[in-house]
């Protein structure tokens, strides 16, 4: 029973034949959750839409890592099925096109959008257009969704047909994958009357009873010390139990270096809580919480590697007694940069490798000292995930108190149903999903489990909340939170 999320995804993704046809009389609307998991899609759609948004369904006949490939994706959509407007093309009169770009760093756009009005192409702002694409990793199979409202003429009620294709784009930078044949999707597409979109109403679910909030947050370089306030407000309105830090801090480890973060939280946070921080030689990760601390992961760990990095692994780990569990704990940040089959998806694999092992001795040692409680291993963090989909269950491989690995908490952008923990306005509408929280679902539940992102909520959410706009722009990724309650 024990299966992560994305093996689930993988199993779920259809093979693409060379050329699938979509029925138009047959074609539903279903309705899409920008998660990364194809379920929803009818075998026979490819493309929908809503009063906010067109969705494309992307399947591949092998594994793509589609964010850094050169030019894998057209979509030639036909706004108002009639060949006499836009630009003529395969019997289509296309108005409007999607394009995708390999990009060298995730700071440049990759989608391109171009309108054809009156024949003539115009370029469509990233911006405007704002596209999610899911899953981050390499798949067989991706959902994009685009804004209607980036052109006029997507907003008008009525038929849209076009066609996706998929190319064979194997210029990616190790050139070694062989030819196959391109992908053509027709669809055609009911289109709703169309409407801006709009912002979410949401709040934060309380800490049920007897569960336990696990937040895990890369706060870009040291972000809070700089600016305090904003993180400041999400951290007491969420108010974890245990915190999974990234990018704060650069060491070297001593006490002192943890009395810092201690301070920080007092002042920041909570002044009449017990503080502990956890730090280690492994560049910014910490733990931080205000329960006992049994014992301490190690202040260093290494990687057997075969790449050319061997920095200490960045993996800070502790034993934690909360009222309702003893949980070993550790806060991960693998290496970043790189896609499928290159160096930093290897170091991936090296840094997983040793966070296993010494996870495996953090649970021995706390089944030791639970004294009849339940041990609840998590693992969470940023796992960089954007090359081999295996990377990511690397580190929980055989975790669970059954044996099987540790699964990863479902985590939607609170308010909604789609899935990314990096990215927005600040850094020009990309978002993708690279946060993760692993728990033993042999031992324990989720009761809730969200992102959130304060940039899409209402004034009147924020204000319930306590919270400000811009709040989760503080850093580069927004909070993860899981809450978890222990099997009886
Ligand atoms: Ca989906
Ligand atoms: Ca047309």
């Amino acid at each position: 029973m024990n299966r992560s999320l994305l093996r689930a995804a993988l199993a779920a993704a259809p093979l693409a034949a060379a050329l699938t046809v979509t029925d138009p009389a047959s074609a539903m609307q279903p309705a899409i959750a920008l998660d990364g998991l194809c379920e929803e899609w009818p075998a026979s759609v490819d493309a929908a839409a809503d009063a906010e948004f067109l969705y494309f369904r992307l399947p591949f006949p092998e594994l793509r890592d589609l964010l850094t490939e050169d030019k894998p994706l057209l979509i030639a959509i036909d706004a108002d099925a009639d060949p006499a407007t836009g630009t003529p093309r395969d019997g289509l009169g296309v108005d409007f096109e999607i394009s995708m770009r390999h990009r060298e760093s995730w700071r440049e756009p990759w989608f391109f959008a171009t309108a054809f009005e009156e024949g003539r192409p115009a370029p469509v702002a990233f911006e405007r257009l704002e596209p999610l694409v899911q899953p981050t990793s390499a798949a067989e199979a991706f959902e994009l969704r685009v804004r209607r409202d980036a052109l006029p003429a997507l907003m008008h009620a009525g038929r849209a047909a076009g066609r996706i294709e998929l190319l064979d784009a194997r210029s990616t930078r190790d050139g070694s994958r062989t030819r196959t044949e391109d992908i053509v999707l027709p669809f055609e597409i009911r289109l709703p009357v169309g409407r801006p979109v709009e912002k979410v109403d949401a709040s934060l679910p309380p800490t049920p009873r007897g569960a336990i909030r696990v937040l895990s947050h890369n706060v870009l370089w040291s972000s809070p010390e700089k600016n305090p306030t904003p993180f400041s407000r999400m951290y007491r309105a969420i108010d974890p139990d245990l915190y999974l830090i990234q990018e704060w801090g650069r060491g070297p480890w001593s006490p002192a270096y943890e009395h810092e973060l201690e301070a920080w939280f007092r002042e920041h946070v909570d002044p009449d809580r017990d503080w502990t921080a956890i730090r280690c030689e492994g560049w910014g990760v910490a733990i931080v919480t205000h329960h006992p601390v049994l014992e301490r992961g190690p202040v260093e760990l290494r990687a057997e590697t075969l790449t050319r990095w061997d920095f200490p692994v960045r993996f800070a780990g502790a034993i934690v007694r909360t009222p309702d569990a003893v949980l070993p704990v550790g806060s991960v940040h693998l290496k970043a940069g790189g896609d499928l089959d290159t160096p930093e998806d290897q170091r991936r694999f090296d840094e997983g490798r040793a966070v296993r092992e010494i996870m495996g001795v953090m649970i021995a040692d706390a089944q030791r000292l639970a004294d009849g409680a339940p041990v609840l291993p998590v693992l969470g963090g940023d796992y960089n995930h954007n090359g081999h989909p295996l990377v990511l269950e690397t580190p929980v491989r055989g975790l669970d108190t059954d044996g099987t690995e540790l699964t990863f908490a479902f985590t939607p952008v609170l308010g909604t149903r789609d899935r990314y923990s990096f990215g927005g306005p600040a850094y020009g509408h990309r978002r993708i999903f690279l946060d993760y929280i692993a728990f033993p679902d042999a031992a324990a539940r989720v009761v809730d489990a969200f992102v959130l992102d304060t940039e899409i909520l209402t004034d009147a959410s924020l204000a319930r909340m306590s919270l400000e706009r811009s709040d989760s722009s503080g850093a580069d990724h927004l909070p993860v939170v899981v809450d978890l309650r222990a099997l009886p």
